[in-house]
């Protein structure tokens, strides 16, 4: 039997190449190794607050794009967390195993409580919702961005807590960060990870920029005031634009772009990036043509995982002397 791998993106904002080269398009390489699920992650979109209308748009645009990008649905099950409803009771029995200490310290909690008026009980909440989404599945991998190993240690912390507590009941799961672009940055800032939720228009590449906009958008990325690329002592500008070269076509080396005037070197950096992306819009072109496509995989895929996931709800809540 494969070993089963599971990952999530949220349904917010416009997801940039840094959503796709860390994530992305890891799960589509490592998809068929595997069982592999992929979620979109709507009850995570939530914890701050997103216009209905919209977010109901943005859940099937995400799944498009999962299918553009590279999910192939004869051989994953792409689903919408908020269709299996062991998501959210899973997290709420792990909530109660969770020491609160755990969750203020963990850092996309402080950075993001910090941007908002008000916090949310969900914005702290937001791990263990996350834990409950891998363990409900006894994910053995996680394919995720840098960004997201703490989260991922957590989820190791709250399986052992729960399994040492009630038995054997969870997989400990593993994170899989990939080899290349594992934390891609702003193109305003290298010093931010690039994010759905930074503004500014020359922060992120979305996938779904048109062409000119993205060779816009390099052009006028950060760097130093080097003249031309020095490998050894290149600034974060300079090795972010290079590291998502590199993800995005493998024959961009150091090597071959040493010594090259800024000028040259990012139409070398626009030009991987659209070889990369233009494919993937043109497909996802093709599967948004017709809506009824989108909702017959996110229906497949949420008939395939629901009796995993009642399997797991049963096991914990039987463990836990709940009535079942
Ligand atoms: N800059 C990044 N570089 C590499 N990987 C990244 N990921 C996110 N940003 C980068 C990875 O994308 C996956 C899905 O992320 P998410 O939608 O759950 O939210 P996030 O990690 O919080 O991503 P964003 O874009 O920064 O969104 P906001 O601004 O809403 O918080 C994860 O695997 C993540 O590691």
């Amino acid at each position: 039997m494969k070993a089963r791998v599971l990952s999530g993106l949220q349904p917010s904002g416009q997801l940039h190449i840094g959503n796709y080269l860390g994530a992305v398009k890891n799960w589509a390489e490592i998809q068929g190794g595997y069982e592999s699920i992929f979620c979109i992650v709507d009850l995570h979109a939530v914890t701050v607050y997103q216009e209905p209308k919209e977010l109901a748009a943005k859940i099937r645009e995400t799944a498009a794009l999962f299918l553009a990008a590279g999910i192939d649905p004869e051989q994953s099950s792409v689903i919408v967390q908020s269709s299996v409803s062991g998501h959210a009771e899973l997290a709420w029995m792990l909530t109660c195993v969770t020491p609160l200490g755990w969750l203020q310290r963990m850092t996309q909690f402080k950075a993001k409580a910090e941007k908002q008026e008000t916090i949310g009980d969900g914005l702290l909440q937001y791990p263990v919702l996350m834990a409950a989404d891998i363990l409900l599945y006894q994910a053995a991998i996680v394919p995720v961005g840098e960004d997201q190993s703490q989260h991922l240690e957590l989820t190791r912390d709250i399986a052992q807590r729960f399994n040492s507590l009630y038995g054997q009941t969870f997989v400990v799961p593993a994170t899989h960060l990939p080899i290349v672009g594992a934390r891609i940055m702003g193109l305003d800032d290298p010093t931010q990870k690039m994010s759905k939720s930074a503004t500014g228009s020359g922060h992120a590449i979305a996938l779904l920029d048109d062409l000119k906009t993205i060779q816009k958008k390099i052009l006028r990325a950060t760097t130093d005031s080097q003249p031309a690329v020095d490998v050894e002592t290149m600034g974060p500008g300079i090795a972010n634009l290079l590291t998502i070269a590199q993800a995005c076509d493998s024959s961009v080396t150091k090597e071959s772009v040493n010594g090259m005037r800024y000028g040259d070197f990012k139409k070398r950096v626009a030009e991987a990036v659209i070889a990369r992306l233009e494919p993937i819009q043109k497909r996802y072109r093709e599967v948004t043509a017709d809506p009824a496509y989108i909702d017959g995989i996110l229906t497949r895929g949420r008939e395939h995982v629901l009796p995993i996931a009642e399997d797991t709800v049963r096991k914990v809540k039987s463990a836990m002397g709940l009535y079942v």
